[in-house]
């Protein structure tokens, strides 16, 4: 048995949805209401003292944390199909991408950064909404600027194999979309990200799929 513990709109659940599809584990979702600040319920901090999604839980083993370190799991876990390179290089770069959105973007996105915007600043839903769409657009500027260009980059971030990076910049860009952001004017996200999108297992993990998620997002 696996445990998600996750919230429809999280960026960083998604991460994880995708690669459990990817790599063929069954496993139950339990929200976590991030809306309702579910994620500081006492009983959750045994899950992750940190309050934050995703966290896993295989079998009887101890709460996983961190989607990226999740990720790192999964694949020593269940080798195939593989979602980094067999080069050291090759790796270093999926893993830089994936970084990009995970490290430098998304930690300014979350909730607990956005409410200390208004508990210190007291900015109004309308700064928030752009600070959030500042970083998510920022994120796929970025994740232009690095594929682009790059003789690297095929039909996916990395060649012609789907990897880690793969599903760090669809996972923001789905996230990104359900808050008006496009990727208007970045023609090599936009066709990774639309090729991803048709993919089985990158639907079934789309915000619109999982618990609590409005049908259409
Ligand atoms: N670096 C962590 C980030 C986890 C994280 O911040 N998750 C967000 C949802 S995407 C969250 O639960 N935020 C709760 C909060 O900010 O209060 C990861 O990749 O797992």
């Amino acid at each position: 048995m696996v445990r998600l513990y996750g919230y429809w709109r999280s960026v960083a659940t998604l991460r994880v949805r995708i690669a459990l599809n990817i790599k063929g584990v069954d496993y139950e979702e339990i929200p976590i209401d991030l809306a309702h600040d579910g994620q500081h319920d006492p009983a959750f901090a045994a899950v992750n003292p940190l309050a934050a999604v995703p966290a896993l839980v295989v079998g009887d083993g101890p709460p996983l944390g961190q989607s990226m370190a999740i990720l790192e799991y999964l694949e020593e876990w269940r080798p195939r199909p593989p979602l980094l390179p067999a080069d050291a290089a090759g790796r270093a770069r999926v893993r830089a991408i994936a970084l990009t959105f995970a490290a430098d973007n998304h930690p300014v996105l979350t909730p607990r950064v956005v409410r200390h915007l208004v508990q210190a600043l007291d900015a109004t839903p309308a700064q928030q909404r752009d600070w959030v769409r500042h970083w998510f657009r920022q994120g796929l500027v970025q994740g232009e600027a690095t594929l682009a260009g790059d003789p690297r980059t095929g039909r996916f971030c990395h060649g012609e194999t789907l990897s880690v990076a793969d599903i760090a910049l669809v996972s923001h860009a789905e996230v990104a979309r359900n808050f008006g952001v496009e990727t208007d004017g970045l023609p090599t996200v936009g066709r990774i990200v639309e090729i991803c999108r048709a993919e089985p297992d990158f639907e079934r993990a789309l915000p619109r799929h999982a618990p609590g998620g409005p049908e259409r997002c």
